[in-house]
């Protein structure tokens, strides 16, 4: 029987590739996201190339009631999730602490920590009752570092860092393996949604380096997935090899 993972954002980037990548794997695949046509566009892609089942989920991981009723409403044989990659999230605006927008804070407060808290308690109560499952969630170099600017955001990764931390002490019992994976530069929609559609401002994020791609960030996540029942990966940072740290870039000009 093909084995089961539910991915937050599968709508693009890391999320996707990881879609790509389970499906490759003979896994059948829950993808979620806000948007729908991308969702029919992704699930269409998936069966055609791996010949594996789809279940889309239409979902905004921020509404905690849509959370719950998505995931009891799961059909039985999809409620059988193996591994669940919390991927969701954004960051929105780079700006100074005293120049932020409170709105952007609550949409990457509401998102990146309150939605992988809502998903991952309804998954991780499915997981209990079959005594299995992997919880795999994407933080971030800026959920080990603060950069300029990067206030917020930064605090949201560094919120999935820690409950990572904690999910794994209080899961311990439960057979449930815990693992983080925090990327650095991976060339995404990521920075298009963090300056509100501004292309070139987007694109100068990657420029003049290689950045890393989602399936890059897909290989590591399915990798962490492979081990052997009795061993897990805890904490993965994966990085550009042109990126040294969050700020430190080893650019040609
Ligand atoms: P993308 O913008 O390409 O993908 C983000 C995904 O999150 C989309 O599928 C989007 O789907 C989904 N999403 C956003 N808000 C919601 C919501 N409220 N409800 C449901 N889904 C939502 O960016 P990435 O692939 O780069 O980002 C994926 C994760 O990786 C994020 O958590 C990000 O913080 C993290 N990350 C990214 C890095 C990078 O450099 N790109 C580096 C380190 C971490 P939709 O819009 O359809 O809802
Ligand atoms: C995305 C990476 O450092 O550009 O999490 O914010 S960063």
């Amino acid at each position: 029987m093909n084995k089961i993972v539910l991915i937050t954002g599968a709508t693009s980037g890391i999320g996707e590739a990881c879609a790509h990548k389970f499906a490759e794997n003979s896994f059948n695949v829950i993808i979620s996201g806000r948007r729908k046509e991308r969702l029919q566009q992704v699930g269409a892609q998936l069966k055609e190339l791996y010949g594996i089942d789809v279940f889309i989920l239409e979902l905004d991981v921020r509404d905690k009631e849509q959370v719950k009723a998505a995931v009891s409403g799961l059909p039985e044989e999809w409620k059988n999730i193996d591994v669940l990659l919390n991927n969701a999230g954004l960051a929105l605006g780079l700006n100074p602490f005293q120049g932020g927008s409170e709105d952007d804070w609550d949409t990457m407060i509401d998102t990146n920590i309150k939605g992988l808290l809502y998903v991952g308690k309804a998954v991780a109560n499915l997981m209990i009752s079959r005594g299995h499952g992997h919880i795999i969630n994407i933080g971030s170099i800026a959920g080990k570092e603060v950069y300029p600017k990067g206030n917020v955001y930064s605090a949201t990764k560094h919120a999935v860092d820690a409950i990572t931390k904690g999910m794994r002490q209080d899961l311990l019992k439960d057979g449930i393996r815990v693992t983080q994976v925090a990327p650095g530069a991976v060339e995404t929609e990521f920075s298009l949604v963090r300056f509100k559609g501004d292309e070139e401002k987007a694109a100068r994020v990657y420029r003049d380096y290689r950045p890393l791609t989602p399936e890059d960030v897909a290989e590591v996540v399915y990798f962490s997935t492979t081990l052997p029942d009795h061993a897990n990966i805890n904490d993965v940072v994966i990085m550009p090899t042109d990126q040294a740290n969050a700020t430190t870039f080893n650019k040609s000009t």
